[in-house]
Order: C-alpha cells, then structure tokens, then sequence
C-alpha cells in the first residue's frame, strides 16, 4: 500500500472519530436530564384563614411629625403591627417605657420607618429617646 494513502485514511479515520466524540459529548450536556421519574408534587392548597371579628390583625400606621407621635394612643388586636414612620427632616426613634425596652427602634431618618408587632395584651407607654417629651400609647386588647 502507498504510505502517502495509508496517511490520508488515518487522517480521515482520526477526523469522524474525533468529530464523533466532540458531536456526542455536545449532545451528552446540552440533553436535559431528569433528576428522576417522579412527577413533581405539587403541595396541596392550604385554606386561607377567614378573618372574622377574633382573629383580624392589622397594620397600623404611627406618623412621626411636628415633633409628636400621631395618633398619640391608638387601640390595637393582640398579633397587630405598627408602623412608625418619620415625616420629620430630623432623626426620632420609638423606645418603650418598660425596661429593658419592649420595643426600640434605631435613628429613624426623614421617610425611614420601624414596625413592631404586639404578642402581649397591655398597655405600653413609648417616647423618643432623642426627644422624651414625645410620647405615645399603644393599647393592645385580646
Ligand atoms: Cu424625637
């Protein structure tokens, strides 16, 4: 056999074998593969609880402007939020009367807000710990 011919076959051999291998391994990653048979279960529906007089929550907004707390007192449902929020161009912040504080906030800037949620039936008195002059009620009932 010529050896130049001989050359040129296994160059062609060489050729469709690595185009194979390449074309397979290609094919290999870009093919999805299932993590397994089982078809996805899909979580049953959980009801949304109906909110009736006993169990309603809420979130309440506290605005914090002209250097008071308005509304000063508000009456809340155990589980209920408040939201404080300062409209004032200068820092306030929220701090419980009960010491250690049941709730306190950091600095709040103009816009910045702080949310606390009442798990405990009572009434809590808070001021501003920058301004103790400004002071507020939240009453929180069953
Ligand atoms: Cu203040």
């Amino acid at each position: 056999m010529d050896k130049n011919k001989l050359i040129i076959v296994l160059t062609a051999v060489a050729v469709i074998v690595v185009t194979g291998i390449v074309i397979f391994s290609m094919k290999d990653k870009s093919a999805p593969v299932p993590a397994d048979n089982n078809p996805v279960a899909i979580p049953e529906q959980v009801p949304a609880v109906p909110v009736s007089e006993e169990n309603a929550v809420s979130m309440t907004d506290v605005l914090i402007s002209g250097f008071s707390f308005q509304p000063g007192k508000i009456s809340i449902k155990k589980g209920s939020t408040v939201k404080w929020t300062n409209e004032n161009d200068i820092g306030h912040d929220v701090v419980a009367d009960i010491i250690p504080p049941y709730f306190k906030s950091p600095i709040l800037l103009k816009g910045e807000s702080y949310s606390f949620t009442f798990d405990k039936v009572g009434t809590f008195g808070y001021y501003c710990g920058i301004h103790p002059s400004m002071k507020g009620t939240i009453e929180v009932v069953e």
